[in-house]
């Protein structure tokens, strides 16, 4: 298949975007019958809560359910270890244009941690919730800060279903203490942040719409206030020269190494 996201002149503008930006969106760029595969994938896998699931309860945002024994206890809010559900998400992250464009950002060979993402964000419209300005990069440990996600539409996303939202450039920004809250989101409220809050870019998808964010990049999403789920798999790559550290949760799982594309 041809695509000209995967041209020479294509593949360096996209790179020159993507350091400036700390992320870049691609139009109509998965094909059709891996959205579809995907998503039916996700919904069956929802509908059986086949684990490992991690539950809207367990993460405590606002609009989380109390616990998961309480009303909505029990609503997906990811389905982990994707690449071990079906084989169709494995096909995904080796797919040969995704896999150049990660080569031309990373180096070769592209590597897939297995730790973290590597899931389906379910977001559920009644017991969704709001996930703060955070960096992804806060709670993992790697050698260095270089990952990228990819974040793949299956559905439309747009601001009434919880989108992500992104803040332009703040990969290669340094942050104190105070401009975050204990949990290391971005304080809304902390006035200098506020100038850079009104940098926001919304990240509105149509299905095959891939977002790619550095894992420095801060973003955010609401809840769904819609009456549909949105289903978005998402998964992380880093380079030849990044690995997680060792003992570290990051390195707890294997990592997949994507076959090398010419
Ligand atoms: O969809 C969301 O609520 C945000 C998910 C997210 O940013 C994350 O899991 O890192």
């Amino acid at each position: 298949m041809t695509n000209m996201k995967t041209d020479p002149d294509q593949l360096d503008a996209l790179s020159l975007q993507f350091e400036k930006q700390g992320y870049l969106i691609l139009r109509e760029f998965a094909p059709l019958p891996f959205i579809e595969r995907m998503k039916a994938s996700a919904m069956q896998d929802v509908a059986t809560m086949r684990e490992p699931l991690e539950y809207e309860a367990d993460v405590k945002y606002p609009g989380s359910p109390e616990s998961r024994e309480g009303e909505g206890g029990k609503t997906v809010r990811r389905l982990r270890q994707a690449i071990s559900r079906d084989p169709i998400f494995r096909e995904w992250v080796c797919w040969p244009p995704l896999v150049k464009l990660l080569q031309k950002l990373l180096g070769t060979p592209v590597s897939c941690p297995l730790a973290h993402h590597n899931c389906v964000m379910t977001k559920n419209p009644r017991f969704s919730s709001d996930t703060g300005w955070h960096r992804d990069l806060r709670f993992w440990r790697f050698t260095q800060p270089e990952l990228i996600s990819v974040w793949v539409a299956l559905d439309e996303e747009h601001l009434q279903n919880g989108c992500l939202q992104v803040l332009p450039g703040t990969h290669r920004m340094q942050f104190t203490e105070d401009q975050l809250d204990d949990r290391l989101f971005l304080d809304p409220d902390f006035f200098q942040n506020q100038e850079l809050l009104k940098t926001v870019v919304t990240a509105q998808l149509q299905p095959r719409d891939v977002l790619l964010f550095h894992a420095q990049t801060f973003h955010k999403a609401t809840r769904n206030y819609t009456d549909k789920t949105k289903y978005s798999p998402v998964f992380t790559f880093h380079g030849p020269k990044n690995s997680p550290v060792p003992g570290s949760r990051s390195a707890e799982f294997p990592e997949l190494i994507l076959p090398v594309q010419e």
